[in-house]
């Protein structure tokens, strides 16, 4: 648990592949475009398997792309160091990803027509998967408990701060034109709906063996054995392969085999305190 975090504007991120100046540019002059396609999510919510699906809408079910090209040339995060060199050489029309909260995400984007996704999941997926992956992150604190980074999560005392403040802040943008909501639970429960939904708002028409294609190719199995996907390219430096994947489960409800019955009612609390002004039954894991 010992690793130190790069504090930027009261959220931590992690050292060696973000910068404050980077993440400063980003907030201040990134222009983004108005054909731009922004991923966004809080981590572990599923962002590269929405960042497969768009590539392969992108591509018209064409895999080659997503065959040949890494998922973070195909989508770079914009905020990190070298994510950022990536968008500012991306040809239009551009794709990228981010996990920053609103209030840290390019200024200049309030003002375009870019379009945005964010995925969301049920917060406890996310800190079961969190939980597992951080042990494979050099970069990051990895608790050897799962109580240790639960009670992390809860305050938001993990890189990209709270994950409440992260959904309650981009759920501000809800009801623009140019602002879809999805989650991973709609993913998974329907994801030829999914993608439909998803190719219809980004204006992209499939046909039918298109769109079989892009079902296909981001299934779990799929892309859990396609290496410019699965993060097994990731360098050595920044993750141990040894102790994580990325692809690890690929479901939901995952957290019921972790949380205890008070972990549980605790989560329910800070949940009820922080998201209790939406409306019930808001989230699909509700
Ligand atoms: S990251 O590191 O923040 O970018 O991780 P992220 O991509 O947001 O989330 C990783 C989780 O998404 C699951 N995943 C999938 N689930 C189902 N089908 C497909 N195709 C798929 N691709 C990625 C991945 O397995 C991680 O969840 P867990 O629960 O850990 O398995």
């Amino acid at each position: 648990m010992a690793t130190d975090y790069l504090r930027f504007e009261g959220i931590s991120f992690m050292k060696n592949v973000h910068s404050t100046e980077i993440l400063k540019s980003v907030c201040d002059e990134f222009v983004v475009r108005d054909g731009d396609v922004v991923i966004l999510s809080y981590p572990k919510s599923g962002t590269n398997w929405l960042v497969e699906i768009i590539s392969l809408i992108h591509s018209k079910g064409d895999p080659c792309w997503v065959q040949s090209v890494l998922t973070w040339d195909r989508s770079p995060w914009i905020e990190t160091i070298d994510g950022y060199e990536r968008v500012n050489n991306q040809k239009d029309p551009r794709i990228y990803s981010s996990h920053l909260p609103i209030q840290l995400f390019p200024k200049s984007f309030f003002n375009t027509k870019a379009k945005a996704i964010y995925l969301i999941r049920n917060p406890r997926d996310v800190i079961t998967s969190g939980y597992y992956f951080n042990k494979a992150l050099r970069c990051v604190q990895n608790p050897e408990l799962f109580e240790e980074y639960f009670e992390c999560f809860l305050p938001g005392n993990v890189p990209y701060g709270s994950w409440f403040d992260h959904t309650l802040g981009w759920m501000s943008m809800r009801g623009k034109e140019n602002f879809l909501i999805i989650s991973y639970e709609e993913l998974h429960q329907d994801i030829r709906a999914s993608v439909e939904r998803i190719s219809q708002f980004l204006g992209k028409k499939l046909s039918s063996d298109e769109l079989n294609s892009v079902l296909k190719n981001v299934s779990f199995e799929v892309m859990k054995d396609n290496k410019m996907s699965n993060f097994s390219l990731v360098p050595d430096d920044i993750m141990d392969h040894s102790k994580g994947k990325l692809l690890r489960k690929g479901i939901t409800g995952d957290w019921k085999n972790h949380f205890t019955v008070a972990q549980s009612e605790a989560f329910n609390k800070t949940y009820q305190e922080k998201m209790g002004e939406l409306p019930q039954g808001f989230f699909p894991w509700e």
